[in-house]
Protein backbone atom coordinates (compact mmCIF):
# COMPACT_ATOMS: atom_id res chain seq x y z
CA UNK A 1 0.00 0.00 0.00
CA UNK A 2 1.66 3.48 -0.92
CA UNK A 3 0.40 6.53 0.49
CA UNK A 4 1.44 9.29 -1.72
CA UNK A 5 0.71 12.69 -1.08
CA UNK A 6 2.26 16.30 -2.03
CA UNK A 7 4.34 16.42 0.44
CA UNK A 8 5.58 12.98 0.96
CA UNK A 9 5.92 10.87 -2.32
CA UNK A 10 6.87 8.23 -0.21
CA UNK A 11 6.25 7.46 3.46
CA UNK A 12 8.97 7.14 5.86
CA UNK A 13 10.92 4.13 5.83
CA UNK A 14 11.59 3.17 9.58
CA UNK A 15 10.16 1.48 11.68
CA UNK A 16 8.25 2.64 14.68
CA UNK A 17 8.60 5.72 12.81
CA UNK A 18 11.18 6.37 15.15
CA UNK A 19 13.54 9.64 13.93
CA UNK A 20 16.29 8.17 12.25
CA UNK A 21 18.70 10.41 14.26
CA UNK A 22 18.10 9.29 17.71
CA UNK A 23 17.51 5.52 16.12
CA UNK A 24 20.97 2.84 17.00
CA UNK A 25 22.29 1.80 13.55
CA UNK A 26 20.79 -1.72 13.97
CA UNK A 27 17.14 -0.13 13.51
CA UNK A 28 18.37 1.65 10.45
CA UNK A 29 18.44 -0.96 7.55
CA UNK A 30 15.28 -0.24 6.48
CA UNK A 31 15.80 1.52 3.38
CA UNK A 32 13.63 -0.06 0.69
CA UNK A 33 10.92 2.61 0.16
CA UNK A 34 8.31 -0.61 -1.26
CA UNK A 35 5.66 -0.74 0.94
CA UNK A 36 4.65 -4.77 1.63
CA UNK A 37 1.15 -5.76 1.48
CA UNK A 38 2.00 -7.53 4.46
CA UNK A 39 3.55 -6.43 7.53
CA UNK A 40 7.23 -7.82 7.79
CA UNK A 41 8.97 -8.38 10.58
CA UNK A 42 10.83 -5.46 12.24
CA UNK A 43 12.42 -5.14 15.33
CA UNK A 44 9.60 -4.40 17.92
CA UNK A 45 11.45 -2.50 20.14
CA UNK A 46 11.98 1.35 19.86
CA UNK A 47 14.56 3.44 23.24
CA UNK A 48 11.92 5.90 24.33
CA UNK A 49 7.81 4.94 24.19
CA UNK A 50 5.25 7.47 25.90
CA UNK A 51 2.07 6.18 27.05
CA UNK A 52 -0.32 8.28 27.94
CA UNK A 53 -3.50 7.83 29.77
CA UNK A 54 -1.57 5.55 31.81
CA UNK A 55 -2.94 5.74 35.24
CA UNK A 56 -6.59 4.64 33.27
CA UNK A 57 -7.79 0.82 32.69
CA UNK A 58 -5.89 0.24 29.33
CA UNK A 59 -3.48 2.41 30.42
CA UNK A 60 -2.73 0.17 33.81
CA UNK A 61 -2.81 -3.04 31.59
CA UNK A 62 -0.47 -1.35 29.20
CA UNK A 63 2.42 -0.31 31.31
CA UNK A 64 3.49 -3.67 31.57
CA UNK A 65 2.71 -5.02 28.53
CA UNK A 66 4.19 -2.30 26.39
CA UNK A 67 7.38 -2.47 28.75
CA UNK A 68 9.16 -5.09 26.61
CA UNK A 69 8.93 -3.03 23.13
CA UNK A 70 11.15 0.12 24.69
CA UNK A 71 14.36 0.34 26.80
CA UNK A 72 12.48 3.62 28.72
CA UNK A 73 8.25 3.79 28.91
CA UNK A 74 7.20 7.23 29.89
CA UNK A 75 3.91 7.39 31.50
CA UNK A 76 1.49 9.98 31.85
CA UNK A 77 -1.88 10.81 33.49
CA UNK A 78 -3.53 14.19 34.68
CA UNK A 79 -3.50 11.79 37.87
CA UNK A 80 -1.35 10.30 40.02
CA UNK A 81 0.65 7.36 39.18
CA UNK A 82 2.34 4.61 41.00
CA UNK A 83 6.27 5.52 41.40
CA UNK A 84 8.57 4.34 38.14
CA UNK A 85 10.12 1.33 38.37
CA UNK A 86 12.76 -0.39 36.52
CA UNK A 87 12.87 1.34 32.91
CA UNK A 88 10.06 3.75 33.47
CA UNK A 89 9.74 7.77 33.87
CA UNK A 90 6.61 8.97 35.17
CA UNK A 91 5.55 12.48 33.91
CA UNK A 92 1.87 14.18 35.37
CA UNK A 93 0.84 16.04 33.08
CA UNK A 94 -2.62 17.97 31.61
CA UNK A 95 -2.95 17.24 28.19
CA UNK A 96 -4.44 20.76 27.81
CA UNK A 97 -1.19 22.02 28.98
CA UNK A 98 0.51 22.87 25.85
CA UNK A 99 3.66 23.61 27.46
CA UNK A 100 3.44 20.58 29.75
CA UNK A 101 2.75 18.62 26.90
CA UNK A 102 5.99 19.66 24.66
CA UNK A 103 8.05 19.34 27.96
CA UNK A 104 6.79 15.88 27.68
CA UNK A 105 7.19 14.41 24.36
CA UNK A 106 10.46 15.77 24.41
CA UNK A 107 13.04 12.85 23.83
CA UNK A 108 10.45 10.21 23.10
CA UNK A 109 10.26 8.09 19.93
CA UNK A 110 6.79 7.25 19.51
CA UNK A 111 3.81 7.33 21.43
CA UNK A 112 1.07 5.54 22.28
CA UNK A 113 -2.01 8.34 23.14
CA UNK A 114 -4.57 6.62 25.48
CA UNK A 115 -5.26 9.56 27.47
CA UNK A 116 -8.73 11.80 28.09
CA UNK A 117 -12.08 11.92 28.95
CA UNK A 118 -13.08 8.08 27.53
CA UNK A 119 -16.98 8.51 27.66
CA UNK A 120 -19.78 10.59 26.25
CA UNK A 121 -19.38 13.85 28.45
CA UNK A 122 -20.48 17.45 28.04
CA UNK A 123 -18.82 19.28 24.90
CA UNK A 124 -17.01 21.64 27.49
CA UNK A 125 -15.60 18.72 29.12
CA UNK A 126 -14.61 17.05 26.03
CA UNK A 127 -12.47 20.18 24.90
CA UNK A 128 -9.57 20.38 27.00
CA UNK A 129 -8.57 16.60 27.41
CA UNK A 130 -9.58 15.61 23.37
CA UNK A 131 -9.69 18.26 20.70
CA UNK A 132 -6.85 20.84 22.42
CA UNK A 133 -5.07 17.52 24.33
CA UNK A 134 -4.24 15.47 21.00
CA UNK A 135 -3.50 18.71 19.20
CA UNK A 136 -0.76 19.77 21.72
CA UNK A 137 0.50 15.70 21.42
CA UNK A 138 0.53 16.67 17.73
CA UNK A 139 2.39 20.03 17.62
CA UNK A 140 4.98 18.98 20.27
CA UNK A 141 5.53 15.92 18.08
CA UNK A 142 6.19 18.05 15.35
CA UNK A 143 8.44 20.20 16.98
CA UNK A 144 10.16 17.75 18.50
CA UNK A 145 10.44 14.77 15.49
CA UNK A 146 8.68 12.73 16.58
CA UNK A 147 7.03 9.78 13.39
CA UNK A 148 5.13 7.24 14.91
CA UNK A 149 1.69 7.76 16.86
CA UNK A 150 -0.52 5.17 18.10
CA UNK A 151 -3.72 6.82 18.44
CA UNK A 152 -6.90 5.70 20.77
CA UNK A 153 -9.73 6.85 18.85
CA UNK A 154 -13.15 4.94 19.43
CA UNK A 155 -15.91 2.70 17.51
CA UNK A 156 -18.18 5.76 18.45
CA UNK A 157 -16.66 7.88 15.44
CA UNK A 158 -18.96 5.68 13.43
CA UNK A 159 -21.41 4.90 16.06
CA UNK A 160 -24.76 5.85 14.32
CA UNK A 161 -24.37 2.74 12.07
CA UNK A 162 -26.77 0.11 12.58
CA UNK A 163 -25.71 -2.97 14.58
CA UNK A 164 -25.42 -5.71 12.10
CA UNK A 165 -24.32 -3.48 9.12
CA UNK A 166 -20.33 -4.60 7.97
CA UNK A 167 -18.54 -1.09 7.33
CA UNK A 168 -14.88 -0.50 6.40
CA UNK A 169 -12.56 2.14 8.01
CA UNK A 170 -13.70 4.38 4.49
CA UNK A 171 -17.45 4.93 5.57
CA UNK A 172 -18.13 8.64 6.59
CA UNK A 173 -17.85 8.91 10.36
CA UNK A 174 -21.35 8.98 12.17
CA UNK A 175 -20.27 9.72 15.29
CA UNK A 176 -23.10 9.09 18.20
CA UNK A 177 -21.99 12.17 20.58
CA UNK A 178 -19.09 14.79 21.32
CA UNK A 179 -17.33 12.18 22.97
CA UNK A 180 -17.40 10.38 18.81
CA UNK A 181 -16.61 13.91 17.93
CA UNK A 182 -13.45 14.53 19.27
CA UNK A 183 -12.39 11.05 18.21
CA UNK A 184 -13.11 11.81 14.60
CA UNK A 185 -11.07 15.48 15.16
CA UNK A 186 -8.57 13.15 16.30
CA UNK A 187 -8.46 11.16 13.49
CA UNK A 188 -8.57 14.27 10.80
CA UNK A 189 -5.98 15.60 12.73
CA UNK A 190 -3.95 12.96 12.61
CA UNK A 191 -4.28 13.02 8.62
CA UNK A 192 -3.05 16.09 8.35
CA UNK A 193 -0.01 15.66 10.31
CA UNK A 194 0.66 12.96 8.04
CA UNK A 195 0.22 15.00 4.84
CA UNK A 196 1.35 17.66 5.77
CA UNK A 197 4.70 16.56 8.13
CA UNK A 198 4.56 13.20 7.53
CA UNK A 199 4.17 12.25 10.66
CA UNK A 200 2.68 8.63 10.90
CA UNK A 201 -0.72 7.68 12.79
CA UNK A 202 -2.33 3.95 13.69
CA UNK A 203 -5.75 5.25 14.70
CA UNK A 204 -6.89 2.59 16.75
CA UNK A 205 -11.24 2.05 16.28
CA UNK A 206 -11.16 0.44 19.60
CA UNK A 207 -14.19 -1.61 20.22
CA UNK A 208 -14.98 -2.52 23.77
CA UNK A 209 -11.98 -3.65 26.20
CA UNK A 210 -12.47 -5.37 29.24
CA UNK A 211 -11.90 -8.49 30.61
CA UNK A 212 -15.11 -9.81 29.87
CA UNK A 213 -17.91 -8.76 27.11
CA UNK A 214 -20.51 -7.94 29.61
CA UNK A 215 -23.58 -7.96 27.27
CA UNK A 216 -24.83 -8.94 24.13
CA UNK A 217 -22.92 -5.93 22.26
CA UNK A 218 -20.37 -6.28 23.34
CA UNK A 219 -20.02 -9.91 22.17
CA UNK A 220 -19.29 -7.87 18.77
CA UNK A 221 -17.31 -5.51 20.12
CA UNK A 222 -14.96 -6.72 22.48
CA UNK A 223 -11.39 -6.79 22.35
CA UNK A 224 -9.56 -8.70 24.29
CA UNK A 225 -6.20 -7.20 26.54
CA UNK A 226 -3.78 -9.42 24.65
CA UNK A 227 -5.55 -8.97 21.44
CA UNK A 228 -5.01 -5.03 22.12
CA UNK A 229 -1.73 -5.49 23.22
CA UNK A 230 -0.91 -7.22 19.95
CA UNK A 231 -2.93 -4.60 18.02
CA UNK A 232 -0.36 -1.70 19.57
CA UNK A 233 2.96 -3.81 18.62
CA UNK A 234 1.66 -3.79 15.22
CA UNK A 235 0.66 -0.12 14.71
CA UNK A 236 4.12 0.83 16.38
CA UNK A 237 6.40 -1.27 14.21
CA UNK A 238 4.98 -2.08 11.16
CA UNK A 239 6.97 0.15 8.76
CA UNK A 240 4.70 2.67 5.93
CA UNK A 241 2.00 2.68 7.79
CA UNK A 242 0.92 6.33 6.54
CA UNK A 243 -2.02 7.28 8.00
CA UNK A 244 -3.97 3.92 9.15
CA UNK A 245 -7.60 3.16 10.58
CA UNK A 246 -8.37 0.41 12.27
CA UNK A 247 -11.01 -1.59 13.92
CA UNK A 248 -9.95 -3.14 17.17
CA UNK A 249 -11.70 -6.09 18.17
CA UNK A 250 -11.33 -9.38 18.63
CA UNK A 251 -11.79 -12.65 16.31
CA UNK A 252 -15.53 -12.43 17.44
CA UNK A 253 -18.22 -14.81 15.90
CA UNK A 254 -19.92 -12.06 14.68
CA UNK A 255 -18.52 -8.40 13.44
CA UNK A 256 -19.64 -5.47 12.28
CA UNK A 257 -16.10 -4.27 11.20
CA UNK A 258 -14.21 -4.89 7.98
CA UNK A 259 -10.47 -4.23 8.47
CA UNK A 260 -9.33 -5.15 5.16
CA UNK A 261 -8.03 -1.77 4.49
CA UNK A 262 -5.72 -2.27 7.18
CA UNK A 263 -4.43 -5.67 6.59
CA UNK A 264 -0.47 -3.98 6.24
CA UNK A 265 -0.86 -3.64 9.63
CA UNK A 266 -1.00 -7.75 9.88
CA UNK A 267 -3.45 -7.42 12.99
CA UNK A 268 -4.00 -11.28 13.50
CA UNK A 269 -7.02 -11.41 16.68
CA UNK A 270 -6.55 -14.72 18.40
CA UNK A 271 -9.35 -14.15 21.17
CA UNK A 272 -13.31 -14.14 20.83
CA UNK A 273 -15.84 -13.67 23.11
CA UNK A 274 -17.69 -16.64 23.07
CA UNK A 275 -16.62 -17.67 26.75
CA UNK A 276 -18.92 -14.62 27.52
CA UNK A 277 -21.74 -15.32 25.52
CA UNK A 278 -24.16 -17.63 27.93
CA UNK A 279 -24.02 -14.66 30.90
CA UNK A 280 -24.35 -11.83 28.54
CA UNK A 281 -27.28 -13.76 26.42
CA UNK A 282 -28.95 -14.70 30.09
CA UNK A 283 -29.50 -10.70 30.18
CA UNK A 284 -33.25 -10.05 28.79
CA UNK A 285 -32.63 -8.78 25.14
CA UNK A 286 -33.62 -4.61 25.04
CA UNK A 287 -36.56 -3.90 22.21
CA UNK A 288 -35.56 -3.63 18.89
CA UNK A 289 -36.45 -0.65 18.47
CA UNK A 290 -34.70 0.74 21.57
CA UNK A 291 -31.18 2.42 20.09
CA UNK A 292 -29.24 1.00 22.18
CA UNK A 293 -30.16 -2.08 20.56
CA UNK A 294 -29.87 -1.08 17.15
CA UNK A 295 -26.70 1.17 16.74
CA UNK A 296 -23.28 0.43 16.65
CA UNK A 297 -22.48 2.75 19.58
CA UNK A 298 -24.45 1.41 21.91
CA UNK A 299 -25.89 3.30 25.19
CA UNK A 300 -23.87 6.32 24.15
CA UNK A 301 -26.26 6.96 21.18
CA UNK A 302 -29.01 7.90 23.80
CA UNK A 303 -26.32 10.15 26.10
CA UNK A 304 -27.43 13.98 26.72
CA UNK A 305 -28.24 16.34 26.22
CA UNK A 306 -26.55 18.00 29.03
CA UNK A 307 -26.36 21.83 28.97
CA UNK A 308 -30.33 22.82 28.96
CA UNK A 309 -30.53 23.37 32.78
CA UNK A 310 -27.38 25.54 32.57
CA UNK A 311 -28.56 27.68 29.97
CA UNK A 312 -32.01 28.09 31.75
CA UNK A 313 -30.56 30.09 34.65
P1 LIG B 1 -9.91 5.74 31.08
O1 LIG B 1 -10.90 6.80 31.26
O2 LIG B 1 -9.87 4.65 32.11
O3 LIG B 1 -8.45 6.36 30.95
C1 LIG B 1 -8.21 7.62 30.38
C2 LIG B 1 -7.09 8.30 31.16
O4 LIG B 1 -6.88 9.59 30.58
C3 LIG B 1 -7.42 8.50 32.65
O5 LIG B 1 -6.42 7.91 33.46
C4 LIG B 1 -7.48 10.00 32.81
O6 LIG B 1 -6.98 10.45 34.06
C5 LIG B 1 -6.62 10.47 31.65
N1 LIG B 1 -6.98 11.85 31.29
C6 LIG B 1 -8.22 12.39 31.18
N2 LIG B 1 -8.13 13.70 30.93
C7 LIG B 1 -6.81 14.00 30.89
C8 LIG B 1 -6.09 15.19 30.68
N3 LIG B 1 -6.70 16.38 30.47
N4 LIG B 1 -4.75 15.13 30.70
C9 LIG B 1 -4.11 13.97 30.92
N5 LIG B 1 -4.73 12.80 31.13
C10 LIG B 1 -6.07 12.82 31.11
O7 LIG B 1 -10.14 5.12 29.61
P2 LIG B 1 -9.64 3.72 29.05
O8 LIG B 1 -10.76 2.79 29.05
O9 LIG B 1 -8.37 3.33 29.67
O10 LIG B 1 -9.37 4.11 27.51
C11 LIG B 1 -8.12 4.57 27.08
C12 LIG B 1 -8.28 5.25 25.74
O11 LIG B 1 -8.85 4.35 24.82
C13 LIG B 1 -9.19 6.46 25.77
O12 LIG B 1 -8.68 7.44 24.90
C14 LIG B 1 -10.51 5.94 25.25
O13 LIG B 1 -11.26 6.95 24.63
C15 LIG B 1 -10.03 4.89 24.27
N6 LIG B 1 -11.01 3.82 24.08
C16 LIG B 1 -11.20 2.89 25.06
C17 LIG B 1 -12.10 1.87 24.88
C18 LIG B 1 -12.28 0.79 25.89
O14 LIG B 1 -13.03 -0.15 25.61
N7 LIG B 1 -11.67 0.85 27.06
C19 LIG B 1 -12.92 1.79 23.65
C20 LIG B 1 -12.63 2.84 22.69
C21 LIG B 1 -11.69 3.80 22.91
C1 LIG C 1 -15.40 3.63 24.33
O1 LIG C 1 -14.98 4.42 23.49
C2 LIG C 1 -15.20 3.84 25.78
O2 LIG C 1 -13.97 4.46 26.04
C3 LIG C 1 -15.32 2.57 26.58
O3 LIG C 1 -15.44 2.91 27.95
C4 LIG C 1 -16.51 1.74 26.14
O4 LIG C 1 -17.68 2.43 26.40
C5 LIG C 1 -16.40 1.45 24.65
O5 LIG C 1 -16.20 2.63 23.90
C6 LIG C 1 -17.62 0.75 24.09
O6 LIG C 1 -18.19 1.24 23.12
O7 LIG C 1 -17.97 -0.31 24.61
Amino acid sequence: MTYKTALHPIAHPYACGVNPHRRSQRYRDKTSVTPTAEASSPAQHCARLLLTGAGGNLGKVLRTRLKPYTDTLRLSDISQLEPAGPGEEIVTCDLADPQAVDALIQGVDAIVHMGGVSVERPFEEILPANIQGVYNVYEAARRHGVKRIVFASSNHVIGFYRQGQVIDADVPVRPDGYYGISKAFGENLSRFYYDRYGIETVCLRIGSSFPEAKDRRMLVTWLSYDDLTHLIAQALFTPHVGHTIVYGASANKESWWDNSRAAHLGFAPKDNSEPFRTKAEAQPPLPADDPVARYQGGAFVKAGPFNDDDIKK
